[in-house]
Parts: structure tokens; sequence; C-alpha cells
């Protein structure tokens, strides 16, 4: 294989839970392309490695598997998040074992550490190599800034009873969210778990990072994108990736073994429902049932993709009294349908990529957001760009649902969302097309990426 001829070698550290790993090797292989002669090593557990499929990758993209922090015979007692955790704990010695050994494989010192922004210790491990530190924060803008500015938030909010519905005014860009919004570990929820200390450690370290970059683009937020423009060193929106990845170049391409981009072409425009709740939440079986209520009561036609473990959690009889009505799958094309004008609204948890995914598509949202930074991006959603609802109530009741269907797919509500969310299309295609700011945005990577200290 060939090997790089210039000395730049990046280190790529990936975050191995939720969907983060995916987009940042979708970076990656653009900024391979883009600099053949730079060698990118990528680093991950062999469990997420496995999971992104890496088959025809360039040759100047070399994997390694480094170790998932699960100590030998130990046995999970179940508390959420303890997998993130040991890895978390375990990551700097991971990380530096592999890199070291990945150096030594290629001839080659490290002169850029391109990391999850998770990894704070990113920053005094790329000091000591003496190499650049580039940041990738895999979900959006509203959360990056509550982590930023967490000192703050929890000076400015005093803890009682009212606060929950307090407004975070006092940071430019934030008028619309309230304390509530945030995710857990900020302001509520236990303050000194692991994960909370990681992004809190994460939010003092980012002004330090040569570069920031976000999956998203200016536009969508342009106050939010200007005041973040002020506290790092250098701010870069290179989204949506969902516009530019090679796998939703070409029909022939995608993946879809259920038959889903079949089924959806024979629908009326703007007329399905399609849901999910990402790779890490499935909402309890109460609401899977009211779910299911209402999309037979209301006669949406809809496409499910629902983990195939919780298939049985469905009311009986409810796949074959629905067979003309819509399908339920284990995994969907999802950025494809949500292109599709055949799709009306996107039913989701509101994970950063399908919330992105749906601007791209113009398709607007009911929202259901479980932890960390989705009920931000539900919010955004709802106050801030007029783009979906929160389900009523908070959570799936088979009226409430129905009602939530109709306002968006029928309502003079929902065609103004619909109208929000093609202006918002628009502007995302604007970004990645030729002089956009996010291709523009993207050479300041790559330069960032490839320029070496001294
Ligand atoms: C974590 O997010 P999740 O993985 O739960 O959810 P998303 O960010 O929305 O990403 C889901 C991705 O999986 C794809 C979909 C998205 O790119 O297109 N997908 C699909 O192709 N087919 C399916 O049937 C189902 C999903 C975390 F939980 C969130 O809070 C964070 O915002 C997020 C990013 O940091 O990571
Ligand atoms: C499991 C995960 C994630 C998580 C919590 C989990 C994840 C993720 C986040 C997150 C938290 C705060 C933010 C943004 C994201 O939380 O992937 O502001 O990104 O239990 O996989």
């Amino acid at each position: 294989t060939d090997q790089p001829t210039t000395d730049s070698h990046v280190a790529v550290l990936a975050f191995p839970f939720g969907t983060h790993a995916a987009p940042l090797l979708s970076v990656t292989r653009r900024l391979a392309s883009a600099s053949p002669s730079t060698l990118f090593s990528f680093f991950n557990t062999s469990q997420s490695n496995s999971s992104l499929f890496p088959s025809d990758l360039p040759s100047n993209i070399h994997v390694h598997d480094v170790a998932d922090g699960v100590p030998e015979g130990y046995v999970f007692s179940g508390r959420p998040q303890e997998a993130i955790e040991l890895f978390l704990v375990a990551a700097p010695e991971s990380f530096r074992e592999a890199i070291a050994s990945a150096e030594n494989d290629a001839g080659k010192k490290v002169t850029c550490m391109l990391a999850d922004a998770f990894f704070w210790f990113a920053s005094d491990m790329a000091a000591e190599m003496k190499a650049t530190w580039v940041a990738f924060w895999t979900a959006g803008p509203n959360s990056l800034s509550v982590h930023l500015y967490t000192d703050l938030i929890r000076q400015s909010v005093r803890v009682n009873d009212g606060c929950m519905e307090e407004t975070l005014g006092f940071i430019s860009g934030m008028e619309k969210i309230r304390v509530k919004d945030t995710p857990e570990g900020v302001v509520f929820g236990n303050l000194d778990s692991v994960f909370s200390d990681t992004l809190h450690k994460m939010g003092l370290a980012l002004p330090r990072a040569d570069a920031v970059f976000i999956n998203s683009f200016e536009e969508l937020d342009n106050t939010l994108t200007n005041n973040l423009k002020s506290e790092f060193k250098s701010y870069l929106n290179i989204g949506p990736l969902a516009l530019l990845s090679s796998t939703s170049q070409a029909d022939a391409l995608v993946d879809d073994p259920h038959g889903c981009l079949a089924w959806i072409k024979k629908q009326r425009t703007a007329s399905v429902a399609y849901i999910s709740f990402g790779t890490v939440m499935t909402p309890p079986p109460g609401e899977l049932v009211a779910i299911a209520e209402g999309l037979e009561s209301s006669k949406v036609p809809f496409v499910w993709s629902l983990k195939e473990k919780n298939m049985a959690q469905l009311p009986k009889g409810f796949l074959e009294r629905t067979r003309e009505q819509g399908i339920v799958v284990p995994w969907a094309p999802q950025v494809e349908l949500l292109k599709h004008e055949a799709t009306g609204v996107f039913v989701t948890h509101c994970g950063w990529n399908s919330v992105l995914e749906s601007v791209s598509g113009g398709v607007p949202m009911i929202c259901r957001p479980f932890f960390g930074d989705q009920r931000l991006n539900g919010r955004a959603v709802e106050a801030v760009w007029g783009i979906g609802m929160t389900i009523i109530n908070g959570v799936f009741t088979r009226d409430g649902f129905g009602e939530c269907l109709d306002r968006v797919l029928v309502q003079d509500d929902g065609k103004k969302m619909k109208s929000n969310a093609e202006k918002l299309r628009e502007q995302a295609h604007e970004a990645v097309s030729e002089k956009g700011s996010s291709v523009e945005n993207f050479k300041g990577l790559l330069e960032a990426v490839v320029t070496t200290l001294n």
C-alpha cells in the first residue's frame, strides 16, 4: 500500500458509544481523500470498529483497536453509563498505548490529535507530543454552549423550586432555553459522576483547542455561532454531514434490506410518519404501546425503526392489523427516508444526528427527548426554529400522540412548521454547495489538521 510522503500523522480518537464514531470516520474519510499524503490512524474499540463496517477505506487511513476499559471478569451491575464510565476512566492510558504502537509501526510521530470533544485529556496529551489538538463536538451548538458555560450557569441559577423554568438568557443565543432543558449533570442530577465531570472538564479545556468543529451549519443559529466563534480559537461548522457523505449519493449503495425505500415510494407526498429513537434508547413498554395505538387510531402511514428485541412489546395483533398501513423494521435507511418527499413527520428522540438529518430533509418533528442533549435539541426545534413540537405531556399517550400527528400533518400549525423546515433545508444545502460556509470551513479544518507545529 502507498505510504504518505509527508510527515503529518493524525491520531483520530473516537468515542465508542451512541452515534459518535460514525460521523468522525466520515469526516476522517473526507480529510484523507483531500490529503492523500497524510496518515490517519483511527483509534476506537474493536466492538465499535466492527459496527462501522470499515470496508474500502483509503490506504492512508489505518484502523486500530483500543481497550474498552472493562476489567477481566468484570460483572456489570446495570448502572446507566457503566460501560461509558469504565471506558472514560481507562481512556487516557488506552489511547496512549495504542498511539505509541501506531507511531512505531508507521515510523512517524503524531502531529495532530483529532479527537471526540469528550476527550478533554487530549489537550495535555497533544501538548506533551508537541502535536496540535482539534476537537469534534458530535452534538449541537446548544449543548456545546451549555458545557462551555457550566460554571457560569451553576453560579447564575439559584437552585430552588422555580428555577427549572428560568431561561439561560445570560448566554448569547440561549434566550429561549430553560434550565430544565439542560443535560442532567449540569444544574440538576448527579454533578459528580465520571460523565458529568468529563463534560465539565471538556468545557474548561476546549478554548485551548487549535480548532473545534461541529456537524452543523452556521446559518442554523447565527447568534450561537458568533458567540462560539468568539470563545474558541477556531470554530468550524462543517455540516450537515448527511448532505455530504458518500453513502447518501447513490441509491444503489444504500443499505435497505427491509425494503423501506420501495415501500415509501408508493406513498403520498408528506403523508408518512417516520419513527426512530436512535441507537441508545428505547421508550418504555407503555409508551411503545401508546405509539402503536396512536398510529392505529390515526391511520397515518408509518415506517417505524424498532430494535428487534422490543418488537415483542407491541400490542397483540398490531403488526397483522397494520400490514397495509406501515412497516416496522429493526434498522432503516434514515437519511434517505428523511430526504423522501413522502415523509411528512419525524417522531424522534432528538439525538443531534437525527435532528440535523431531519433539517437536511426539510421534515418537521414530534420530539420525545430522553437524556443528555436531547431536551435542548427538542427545545430548539420547537421554540427557536419552529420546525416541530414536543410530545403532549412529555410522554407518549395514544390520544396525545394522535393529536400531535394531526397538528403536524394536517393543521395550519404544521404547515408553518413545514415551511420553516423547508427554509432551513435550503440554507443547509447552500452551506454545503460551492463557496458555502461549510465548504469553506472544511478547508479551514483540513488546514488545522495537516499543519504541523514548527
Ligand atoms: C447519541 O445519539 P443516538 O445514536 O441515540 O442518536 P442520533 O444522534 O440521532 O444518531 C442516530 C443515527 O443512526 C442512524 C441515524 C443517525 O445518523 O440516521 N439511524 C439509521 O440510519 N437507521 C435507524 O434505523 C436508526 C438510526 C446520543 F444519544 C444523543 O443524545 C447525541 O446527540 C448523539 C450525538 O452526540 O449521540
Ligand atoms: C449514552 C450515550 C450518550 C449519552 C448518555 C448515555 C451519548 C451522548 C451524550 C451526551 C450528553 C450530553 C451532551 C451531549 C451528548 O450522552 O452518546 O450535551 O452523546 O447514557 O451514548
